[in-house]
């Protein structure tokens, strides 16, 4: 698909909770890039490593187009898309390479606070709002709930509060907001942090050897946070 390159191409988010520490731990493996004026493509200027600045949700996309050869997603992101291409009958084509230890949140169920929580069976036939449809219908089915997965891009916290669902499935990190929304968290259904993404084929010699060093360099960048 993609034209042979000897140069190794990273996405990274644009701007958002992941874009400055995904930069500032490729630096630290000692890369560095010359910007370009667009700012959505910074040139590898210590070695043949460039960046392509997206939105996160572009990232597994780009990697199983082949677009790019390595990305940092959030493990939400990737396993979700993930999800989807499976339920849409194609194969697998990205893999996590390296937990990167930022980002961290999980993916909860949460209900009004009013409700009294007994099991995920007081799901059945109710509206949950998400934007994880994939992860929160594998953990319906998982569980044996019959409910309605009610799919939203955005603003998942006041479906309740607006009657469009009746619980919802999103993100929680300190739970601010779902507390600043009257919901609580009653159950975790996926432990997230941001990754280090790439195909699941390997890659031709020049950015193989690319790609090993710089993960040598990632592992020992990790190594000194830890
Ligand atoms: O523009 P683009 O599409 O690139 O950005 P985005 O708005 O989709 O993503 P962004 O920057 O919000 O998040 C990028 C990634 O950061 C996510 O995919 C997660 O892997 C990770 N992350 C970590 C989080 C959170 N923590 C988080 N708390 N992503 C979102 N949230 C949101 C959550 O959805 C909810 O609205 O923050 C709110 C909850 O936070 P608390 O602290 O109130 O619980
Ligand atoms: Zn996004």
């Amino acid at each position: 698909n993609a034209t042979p390159r000897d140069r190794l191409r990273i996405a990274i988010q644009k701007s958002g909770r992941l874009a400055d520490p995904a930069r500032a731990l490729l630096a630290s493996c000692g890369l560095s890039w010359r910007e370009s004026r667009d700012r959505l493509f910074c040139y590898g200027e210590t070695l043949p490593v460039d960046l392509l600045l997206v939105r996160d949700d572009d990232i597994p996309g780009l990697i199983a187009d082949g677009v790019c050869d390595l990305g940092v997603v959030g493990r939400n992101v990737m396993t979700e898309q993930d999800g989807e291409r499976r339920a849409a009958g194609k194969p697998t084509a990205y893999r996590e390479l390296r937990a990167l230890g930022f980002g961290d949140c999980r993916l909860a169920l949460a209900v009004p606070e009013g409700w009294e929580w007994k099991s995920p069976r007081q799901l059945d036939g109710m509206r949950i709002a998400t934007s994880y449809p994939a992860l929160l219908s594998q953990w319906l089915a998982d569980e044996g709930v019959s409910a309605e997965v009610v799919l939203l891009s955005g603003s998942v916290e006041i479906a309740p509060r607006l009657g469009q669902a009746d619980a919802i499935c999103d993100l929680v990190s300190s739970g601010a907001t779902l507390a600043a929304n009257q919901l609580k968290p009653v159950a975790t259904l996926f432990e997230s942090e941001a990754v280090l993404a790439g195909p699941v084929h390997e890659f031709d010699a020049a950015r193989g050897e690319l790609a090993s060093m710089l993960l040598r360099r990632l592992d020992g960048a990790l190594r000194i946070r830890h």
